[in-house]
């Protein structure tokens, strides 16, 4: 290889380094901003880290996801199990589920409610009376309803 190649190649590099320093996030950036009229879900407490604004629950009308496995944040992280708060700024219900296609015990969001965070939720089981608990990271799949 001669040195000119080489010198090429390590010119290259940095501007990569440099190129991808520039799309990282600081640290002191601010967390995403869930719009007027959107609902979304983030990975961490009070609508920080990473976002998740799903087209399916953001139609202005009634929708639902049935498998957060097949669903992923901005960052490509996968919303399975994960979701810590979310956002409700649209006028429609949101029903959170523990289990596959609307299943098991669920969480109800109500219309422009805000930030909620999953970690002290009001939870309903199938059967019986609602509880108060931790469903942090244990959503699976969610239903948007218009009333
Ligand atoms: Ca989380």
């Amino acid at each position: 290889m001669s040195k000119t190649v080489i010198l090429r190649g390590l010119v290259g590099a940095a501007s990569a380094v440099a190129g991808a320093v520039a799309l990282l996030p600081g640290a002191a950036q601010a967390a995403y901003v869930c719009p007027a009229n959107a609902f979304c879900m983030y990975k961490n407490l009070n609508a920080t880290g990473t976002v998740s604004v799903q087209a399916a629950l953001n139609t202005g009308a009634s929708g639902y996801l049935e498998d957060f496995r097949n669903s992923h944040y901005s960052n490509g992280e996968s919303l399975e199990n994960s979701v810590s708060s979310v956002v409700n700024n649209t006028g429609g219900f949101v029903y959170l589920y523990d289990e596959w296609k609307r299943q098991g015990t669920w969480v109800v969001i109500y219309p422009h409610s805000g930030t909620t965070n999953l970690d002290n939720a009001t939870i309903f089981p199938p059967d019986g009376n609602p509880y108060k608990g931790n469903y942090n990271d244990r959503l699976t799949s969610a239903w948007i309803v218009y009333r």
